[in-house]
């Protein structure tokens, strides 16, 4: 299992738990532990990350406005962008860049994305094909420094690579000189060879590692095997566009010691930005964007749902109506599954949710004011039952189905209204998402 999978199938039990105490907490870190080391995370780094997100966990100071479920998630989400170190501000001045890596992984796409990006900047750059292995890099090369308008550097059917290199910063001028090597389809020590001999005369600021955003496992090892030849600066994840989680990364990180610098998002030399790691792990965990989530379920919660009368009045359909369109404004179910943790639900389970959600609102909408106002008037009359069924396009059985899941409500807040504290609790369960988790998603 990949880490990012790993990582969601942890936390999705602790989500999914009734309860979340102590004891829970401390198998999702064992749980955690297990998951990143079996993905070459550096044992020592797991123990240390480890015992800061249980205790981070376990602390009784929750951000106001979450539930335990989502203060877990959070310490753990916190732990990992502390991890991944931030995020990546590259210095703009003078200096010289190494890429090192397997074979297509990236390397030469990523020269041409680095000189546009520095040449944005500001800074004239220099990209040296310094590839002796693969028989068309010069010409792919040269191509993606005319595209990317910046000087090229090279020697057709080279074969000494520290000579270029050598030639290469003998000539160039630029402020910025990016240096593309040759891959292999897995490490050896003729490429470390090789590489050595490129870093000796050229002496860069940044030795870049540029690994594929679907590598997974192997990362680690690779990583330390490359930290072998010359000491890895930082990381480059390519091809974060496609279906790999970059799991990978992590681990990379982990073996290195190095940060990620910069991802790739696509094959234009446009489609490069600075690392965050923020986003990076959001997208691991499944929550793209978690902050922006919570920020969206707290004001939903505090404008919408727990209005006033919800807690003191009777508890009608037209508030239920209320509360599933709030739900529906949360985004898709699937946002706020993944927000709890909980990526890997089956995507049928989550299609019914939706499906029955529209369903719920048609049924609301046949209904008359004072039948939203009593449910009972629906509740003992079969004849409106089947007219509001008619009305809506859907069946009686939809229409008993929906005034159970509003009974269900209904008692739980009465159930809540005679307890002490009712208020803490209500507030507790409107932040969990309201309507968009408990009544109807059963
Ligand atoms: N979708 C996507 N494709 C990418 C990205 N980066 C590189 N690629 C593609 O991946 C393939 C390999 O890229 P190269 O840059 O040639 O890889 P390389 O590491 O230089 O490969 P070798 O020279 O053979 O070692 C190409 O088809 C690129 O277009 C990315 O961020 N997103
Ligand atoms: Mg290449």
């Amino acid at each position: 299992m990949d880490l990012g999978a790993g990582l969601r199938k942890a936390l999705a039990k602790i989500t999914g738990a009734a309860l979340v105490d102590e004891k829970a907490v401390k198998e999702l870190v064992k749980e955690l532990q297990r998951v990143l080391i079996a993905n070459d995370v550096e044992v020592k780094l797991v123990f240390e990350l480890s015992k800061r997100i249980e205790k981070e966990a376990l602390d009784r100071k929750q951000m106001k406005g979450l539930n335990t479920k989502e203060h877990v998630v959070k310490a753990v989400y916190d732990e990992l962008v502390a991890l991944m170190g931030e995020k990546h501000s590259p210095k703009i001045q003078k200096q010289r860049i190494l890429l090192l890596g397997l074979y297509g992984s990236g390397k030469t796409t990523t020269v041409g994305k680095l000189a546009h990006f520095y040449k944005k900047s500001g800074l004239t750059v220099g990209v040296v094909c310094c590839d002796v292995d693969r028989p068309a890099a010069y010409e792919q090369l040269q191509q993606i420094a005319e595209g990317a308008k910046v000087n090229f550097y090279g020697e057709k059917s080279g074969k000494d690579a520290a000579k270029i290199a050598r030639e290469a910063v003998a000539k160039a001028k630029e402020d910025v000189l990016i240096v593309d090597s040759a891959g292999r389809n897995a490490f050896s020590e003729e490429l470390k060879g090789e590489l050595k001999g490129i870093d000796d005369v050229l002496k860069p600021d940044e030795r870049f590692l540029v690994v594929s955003a679907d590598i997974g496992q192997v990362a680690g090892r690779q990583a330390r095997e490359f930290n072998s030849a010359v000491p890895v600066s930082g990381v480059i994840i390519t091809k974060m566009d496609g279906s790999g989680k970059g799991g990978g990364a992590l681990s990379s990180v982990g073996a290195t010691g190095a940060k990620v610098a910069f991802i790739g998002v696509g094959e234009k030399v446009g489609d490069f930005e600075p690392f965050d790691a923020k986003k990076y792990v959001g997208r691991l965990l499944g929550f793209p964007d978690l902050e922006a989530l919570m920020e969206k379920v707290k004001e939903i919660s505090e404008q919408e749902q727990l209005k006033p009368e919800m807690l003191e009045e009777k508890f009608t359909i037209k508030m239920f109506y209320e509360q599933l369109r709030a739900a529906k404004k949360l985004g898709p179910l699937k946002n706020v599954f993944s927000m709890l943790g909980m990526a890997d639900v089956p995507k049928e389970m989550m299609e019914q949710s939706e499906q029955k959600l529209k369903a719920y609102e048609c049924i609301i909408g046949s209904m008359t004011k004072q039948e939203r106002e009593d449910a009972d008037l629906v509740r003992k009359s079969k004849s409106r039952m089947e007219r509001i069924a008619r009305g809506s396009g859907t069946k009686p059985e939809d229409v008993r189905e929906l005034l159970a899941r509003f009974g269900q409500m209904e008692k739980m807040l009465k159930e809540f209204k005679h307890n002490r504290g009712f208020r803490k609790k209500m507030e507790h369960f409107m932040k969990k998402g309201g309507g968009a988790n408990m009544p109807f998603n059963q």
